[in-house]
């Protein structure tokens, strides 16, 4: 009886170290990190050893707000998930050129992803300008560049499918400074009756490098012109929110259909920039954006 516990007890130890060393020798599965999106472009050549992937949720890049994932494969499909990327677009229409507010590359964290967004300053063909593409990438000492690679920015639209929806917006600052501000609206990606996050960039309009600017307001006041310009209760005005980087607020679509957001562009200090409160002569500010669902 006693000695029957003991082998037992022998095999469970030894079946143990088994299921052990058989995890520590197997390699890893690895997961598909760009599973859910979808492949805008790829970027390769025969002498570059790797490939860079460019997806988002879209599969577009668009005017205004795009996100956008980079994936680096190697010969093989596998992920590299320690790469160094920088990228730059440009739009050439003729007489001048011209990039656009953008974040940096970095990492996704967990996974082997990286991120990056875009404020498309306008649309492939607008002003008969062509959108170029140059990417740089470091695996270890392995370093290559794609340049002048022709990308597609797309327009965008309201529901109709014809009539350009405004999501972009750049402005001169009153006051005689000359300083231009481009303002982009992020969220709603998808609008719903009630309250919506909305969040949007702040980038001077300082080519070729659009710094993000911090610290400003922009005063919300949503209206429906089709429908005496009713306003609608409890929005929240976008401020700087210092942790996720971005202008945040609320706002409270009462029904759905065409929704002008006046906004109105303030300084840390509160001064006004750019905008002008709506009023019964006044039915829009000369900033807005337009969302429609
Ligand atoms: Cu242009």
């Amino acid at each position: 009886m006693r000695r029957k516990r003991y082998i037992q007890i022998i095999w469970m130890v030894l079946l143990s170290f088994a299921a052990v060393s058989c995890s520590k020798d197997d390699p890893e599965p690895q997961v598909d990190p760009t599973e859910g999106l979808t492949k805008i472009q790829e970027f390769s050549a025969p002498d570059s050893p790797y490939t860079i992937t460019l997806y988002n949720e879209t599969g577009r890049l668009q005017l205004g707000y795009t996100k956008v994932y980079f994936a680096v494969t190697d010969g093989d499909g596998n992920f590299i998930d320690n790469a160094a990327l920088s990228a730059f677009p440009e739009m050439d229409m003729g007489m001048h050129k011209h990039s656009t507010p953008r974040s940096g590359i970095t990492k996704v964290e967990g996974k082997a992803l990286y991120e990056a967004y875009y404020s498309f300053l306008m649309y492939s063909g607008q002003g008969n300008g062509t959108w170029y593409y140059d990417i740089e990438y470091t695996v270890g000492d392995v370093s290559h560049s794609f340049e002048d690679v022709v990308i597609q920015v797309d327009n965008v639209f309201r529901p109709d499918g014809a009539t350009q929806r405004r999501v972009i917006q750049t402005v001169t600052a009153i006051g005689g400074s000359g300083q231009r501000y481009i303002v982009t609206l992020v969220e709603p990606l998808s609008p719903k009756v009630g309250t919506n996050d909305i969040t949007a960039y702040i980038h001077e309009g300082t080519n070729p490098d659009y710094p993000a600017v911090t610290g400003f307001n922009l005063i919300l006041d949503p209206r429906m012109p089709s429908m005496e310009n009713h306003s609608s209760p409890n929005n929240v005005d976008l401020t700087w929110d210092a942790v996720n980087h971005i202008y945040k607020g609320i706002v409270n679509f009462s029904m759905t259909g065409y929704w002008k957001l006046n906004l109105i562009l303030q300084n840390g200090a509160g001064e006004t920039l750019y905008g002008n409160p709506v009023t019964d002569e006044t039915e829009a500010s000369s900033l807005y954006f337009e969302v429609e669902f």
